[in-house]
């Protein structure tokens, strides 16, 4: 070793700072203080370095796990979720969440690791080739690379404004592998870094269009609002609670509105929908799509004739984005705006607001009462094994003696009927398979529900459901957080009952009979609990709500008692379906 060159050592000397910190300090500068991901060539590094400058890092089994766990979190702060990945294959389990985030409207930035960019370009076999930027760019709201250490500020406030903007959704980021070592002057690197003003703007609507709007409302005969989740992502709970008072009108809530409102609120129509939507004259849309899961606005379900048919409604359609009127039908108003924005300028512009006709609302009232009395009936039976509302009277019990849990559902049967079954008392509590009724959303959006409201989560999984990210109850143990999985055990997808006609292999709907999920749970050191009556569930679920500890409990269902597809069994063609 000679003595060192002046030169070189002032250069040693000389504050630096590297392609890590500046992706940690643009996130932080940036309020934002989680990441979910999972580590591996080349972000190990990122991870630990962020650890350990505060942030929290989630670590997961799966990428598919992290990315719905960030997609939820954007739902439930209005802050993009960071979804960490390694390159291509990293990248592609956490493509499915982004695209996720994007078709759900969540604010979502997925960061992925990438390889060498002049060998990907040039398809010359790198490790983990593959060109991510140009895979990722369909599936995500915007998508951006960053080259150069210096404009990482740059890359994440663009990535930042693009997820929670106007419609959030997915965002991709793009972060080459030699961008992480790439050093600069830290005073360079800290001006280079932006702190994102008003990355949400609001969107105020046109007076005009508000005033057609409230005139077409205002005339109803037979008004209904439909909340959607939109609604539920504004956090504009009491002026949307305001507006459907004040009017008097009916609601319905879609499925991650389910709260926005008390379910048990006398002008919730829920358990009239299929008599409120072809009765309607005038629709009110609050942040709900005229997508499948409204059966786009028209068909019987509506009132129409034929499949296609409209029923005659007029529809007002309050959105963010001004593409979305007439997608599927005509919209007669259009409000385009903030959710926030909009109802707060309805609710200035209601005046002496009329109540609606009673003979409207007191037939929805009647067909309410009938249906809600059969409910109960079916719900104060007590067959043997449990069926899903035997089991469902009880998780809806401790619902509503818990109504600041975080509420998670995934499956077919294991959904639907829990959607009508267990009501919901506050916003943004159920959280689902959304739009697409994904499966697997389960586990991650377990952990992050735990993670960003604090409070206990309640998930309620079909068995096929929780196999697509059942590895992560590692994760809830190793974090210890107070989630209580129950899982709607039937033995199968929708049922346990398929015969396979020529013996052999089981059908592909069954799965092994009598499976003890609840030993997955034990084998992390969380509480197991095996339910086959509804004492032995109310059991299980009140000790996990006392105790937070990580619990799951397989409750035993009838395997005959799912249908299939649940209640959309007419989208799922058979052989020998007729028209
Ligand atoms: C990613 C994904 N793969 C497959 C499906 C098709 N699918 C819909 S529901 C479902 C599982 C239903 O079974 P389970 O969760 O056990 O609910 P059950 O009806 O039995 O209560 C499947 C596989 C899907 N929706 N998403
Ligand atoms: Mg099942």
């Amino acid at each position: 070793m000679g003595t060192v060159e002046p030169q070189v050592a002032a250069d040693a000397q000389a504050a630096v700072t590297d392609g890590f910190q500046l992706v940690i300090d643009a996130l932080k500068l940036n309020g934002i203080d989680t990441i979910y991901g999972l580590p591996g060539i080349p972000i190990t590094d990122l991870t630990r370095r962020a650890q350990a400058e505060g942030l929290r890092v989630l670590s997961f089994r799966h990428e598919q796990s992290a990315g719905y766990a960030a997609s939820i979190a954007g739902f439930l702060t209005q802050k993009p979720g960071i979804c960490l990945t390694v390159s291509a294959p990293g990248f592609l389990n956490g493509l499915n969440a982004l695209a996720h985030a994007t078709t759900n409207c969540f604010p979502m930035i997925l960061v992925s690791g990438s390889s060498e960019r002049e060998i990907v370009d040039l398809q010359q076999g790198d490790y983990e080739e593959m060109d991510q930027l140009a895979i990722a760019r369909p599936l995500a709201k915007a998508a951006f690379r960053v080259l150069h250490a210096a404009d990482i500020g740059v890359g994440v406030a663009r990535a930042i404004r693009a997820a929670v903007s106007g419609r959030p959704g997915g965002v991709y980021l793009d972060l080459p592998a030699k961008l992480f070592a790439q050093t600069i002057d830290v005073a360079a690197g800290r001006s280079s870094l932006i702190k994102v003003v008003d990355p949400a703007p609001r969107q105020i609507p046109a007076p005009e269009a508000l005033e057609r709007a409230l005139d077409l409302l205002r005339g109803a005969k037979k008004p209904l609002i439909i909340l959607g989740k939109g609604a539920a992502y504004a956090q504009a709970d009491a002026d949307i609670r305001a507006l459907v008072e004040k009017t008097g009108i009916p609601y319905l809530p879609m499925s991650m509105a389910k709260g926005l409102l008390p379910d048990t609120h006398e002008q919730s129509a829920s358990a009239a929908r299929s008599y409120v939507l072809p009765e309607a004259d005038v629709v009110m849309l609050v942040g709900a799509r005229l997508n499948w899961l409204l059966s786009h606005g028209k068909g019987k379900t509506w009132g129409g004739k034929g499949h296609k048919d409209w029923g005659g409604q007029k529809f007002i359609q309050v959105d963010i984005s001004p593409t979305e009127a007439d997608s599927n039908v005509r919209v007669d108003a259009p409000v385009v705006g903030d959710i926030g924005s909009c109802v707060s300028a309805m609710l200035a512009g209601l005046g002496n607001w009329p109540k609606p006709p009673a003979d409207w609302l007191n037939a929805i009232h009647e067909k309410k009462s009938s249906n809600v009395d059969k409910m109960a009936e079916t719900l104060a039976k007590n067959p043997s094994p449990m069926n899903f509302h035997s089991a469902l009277a009880v998780v809806r019990d401790i619902v509503k003696a818990n109504p600041e849990a975080m509420f998670v559902n995934e499956g077919a049967n294991a959904l639907d009927f829990t959607r009508s079954i267990v009501d919901m008392y506050k916003p943004r509590k159920r959280i689902d398979v959304g739009t697409w009724g994904i499966m697997g959303v389960g586990m991650g959006y377990c952990v992050a529900a735990a993670v960003v409201t604090r409070q206990p989560v309640i998930a309620v999984e079909g068995d096929s459901a929780f196999g697509f990210s059942g590895m992560e109850v590692e994760t809830i143990c190793r974090y210890n957080l107070p989630v209580c999985v129950v899982i709607l055990n039937n033995n199968g997808v929708y049922k346990g009952t398929d015969i396979n006609p020529r013996g052999g292999d089981v059908a592909p709907t069954v799965f092994v009979k009598d499976a003890r999920y609840e030993k997955l749970m034990e084998a992390f050191g969380g509480v197991g609990v095996y339910a086959r009556t509804p004492a032995e569930l109310r059991q299980g679920m009140e000790q996990a709500l006392r105790s937070r500890k990580p619990t799951l409990i397989n409750a035993v269902i009838d395997e005959t008692a799912g249908t299939e597809s649940g209640r959309i069994t007419s989208l799922n063609p058979t052989a020998g379906k007729k028209k």
